[in-house]
């Protein structure tokens, strides 16, 4: 399916999605009200993925929710992602109250991870306020919810995030956000490529993918059997599916690519995935899910 940002803000990209072979769509991260984001240029592609600081332009929960729910009434057997990503404690708990009291029976995703809001941290780097808002969060909201995490680079981290998240009753966890604030720059104007934040802004796609599977793995290692886990980052083929699911994603989501490609890609990643499973003779993902050797 395609990860949260990507090909999702409108509902032009939504109808997109439904009619192609994604297993799921999830929505643009909304926000209580529509937003316009940051300055341009605030996205641009690189030889091995982008870069993006977008700034969570986005037309705000209701377009997103009367979407879904005008698509639940369609499609009553599919299950589909709404994203949630506040810049406060305060507007998250508003969006999530207002999901909790719809008819949505879907999955919600409350994104803690967004790079991108000048002056505001990502949540998900900061323990104390992770635990702080899904403690305000399941004092209410009883619907199947997870929440996207940033990358992390620290084993004592790593044990830290899990001992959190499985303190709460999660429907999923998905990792990883974009690998936030790096820079690029054109050397021959001598200038960074993207306007907002002097050029700071989210990585994306096929470099980051080691960093994406280590944190899927750590995470599969250290989660509750009982908390599914979205494996993000870092796709662009069959393969790197495959490794995904190895390191025990149940789900795998595409950004970057998908951009570049559009709905097209899930044929590919299907066959691409399909024959690598009958080269090795797995006839379902169970027979390799979270089946990855180490050496030692
Ligand atoms: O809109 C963005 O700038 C953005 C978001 Br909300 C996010 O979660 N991740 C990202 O790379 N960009």
């Amino acid at each position: 399916m395609n990860a949260a940002g990507i090909r999702c803000a409108t509902t032009d990209d939504l109808d997109n999605l439904i009619t192609s072979n994604a297993g799921a769509y999830v929505t643009k991260s909304a926000t209580p009200d529509p937003r316009v984001g940051n300055p341009s240029p605030r996205m641009k592609g690189l030889p091995n993925g982008s870069i993006n600081a977008m700034g969570l332009p986005n037309h705000g929960l209701d377009y997103y929710l009367d979407y879904v729910l005008a698509d639940q009434k369609k499609r009553p057997d599919r299950m589909n992602f709404l994203s949630v990503a506040g810049i406060t404690l305060d507007d998250n708990l508003q969006m999530l109250h207002t999901i909790q009291d719809s008819a949505f029976n879907g999955f919600t995703e409350l994104n803690l991870s967004c790079p991108n809001v000048p002056g505001k941290p990502q949540v998900g780097y900061d323990f104390g306020r992770v635990q702080e808002v899904l403690t305000a969060v399941f004092d209410f909201f009883t619907k199947p919810l997870g929440v996207k995490l940033p990358p992390y680079f620290d084993m004592a981290h790593f044990d830290q995030i899990a001992a959190i998240l499985n303190r709460y009753p999660l429907a999923f966890v998905n990792t990883i956000n974009s690998v936030g604030n790096g820079l690029v720059i054109n050397a021959e104007t001598e200038t960074a490529v993207l306007k907002p934040k002097g050029g700071f802004g989210g990585i994306g796609g096929a470099s980051i993918k080691p960093i994406a599977l280590a944190n899927v793995r750590a995470l599969r290692l250290r989660l509750n059997p009982t908390i599914a886990i979205i494996g993000t980052g870092g796709v662009v083929n069959g393969q790197d599916v495959f490794e995904h699911l190895l390191c025990g994603a149940d789900m795998v989501q595409i950004g970057s690519k998908f951009g570049f490609e559009g709905t097209p890609l899930f044929d590919r990643l299907n066959q691409e995935l399909s024959a690598i499973m009958a080269t090795k003779g797995y006839t379902s993902i169970a027979d390799f899910k979270g089946k990855l050797k180490t050496l030692d």
